[in-house]
């Protein structure tokens, strides 16, 4: 398997994630971002964008579409349930990571590059996580189990400590954050080290 990555690419991050908690040998293609995304010949997403999964000639883009497939493959119903109900769990944090928290995260973290949060973005954050917050177990993952929401969710947050939020009005997702960032096949995802802040 190829995985085209970057190390500061989130939704990369979450494809790392999934591939080392399965012992899942790969190798990393480093890409380039912050280029013009723009459908390009000689970039294997038709959107210019990372990640990409090559598996033997199969090429998937779309970072959740590659955690479900991925789990499937290696028939891990753990970590993606073939139970209808149990399974549109799994997928409802996933989109609400991508739909409803993704959207509101990004100008917050956009700012923060530029040194200075808007308090009209941070407070869409703040109510999207504070949906987040409503929707997910109470005990250190999205759905109940260590799921593939569980990658997406380290992926997409383990920034947010360094945003100028007090993150114990979310105390579901502060415990989140806790057991997904510091196990250990997210730290090799990272490449052995924590995100500050994480
Ligand atoms: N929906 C896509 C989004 C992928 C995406 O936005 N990737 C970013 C990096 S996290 C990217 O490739 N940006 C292009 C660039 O910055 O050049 C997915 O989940 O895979």
């Amino acid at each position: 398997m190829r995985l085209f990555d970057h190390p500061e690419s989130s939704n990369a991050l979450k494809v790392r994630f999934l591939l080392h908690e399965l012992n899942l040998e790969h190798t990393l293609v480093p890409m380039s971002l912050g280029g013009d995304s723009a459908p390009r010949g000689d970039h294997p997403s038709p959107f210019g964008l990372i990640p990409v999964l090559d598996d033997d000639g199969f090429v998937l883009t779309e970072s959740n579409t590659i955690l479900r497939y991925v789990a499937d493959r290696e028939r891990r119903d753990d970590l993606y349930p073939r139970d209808p109900r149990e399974r549109a769990r799994v997928d409802e944090r996933m989109d609400a990571l991508s739909f409803q928290v993704r959207g509101a995260l990004w100008p917050a973290e956009v700012d923060a590059r530029h040194g200075d949060v808007s308090p009209a973005h941070l407070a869409d954050l703040e109510r999207a996580l504070d949906g987040f917050e409503m929707l997910i177990a109470d005990n250190g993952t999205c759905t109940g189990t260590f799921s593939i929401a569980d990658c997406a969710a380290a992926g997409r947050l383990c920034h947010l400590g360094e945003l100028p939020l007090d993150l114990g009005r979310w105390p579901k997702i502060t415990r989140l954050l806790t057991e997904l960032t510091t196990r250990p096949a997210f730290v090799r995802a990272l490449g052995g080290a924590l995100p500050p802040g994480a």
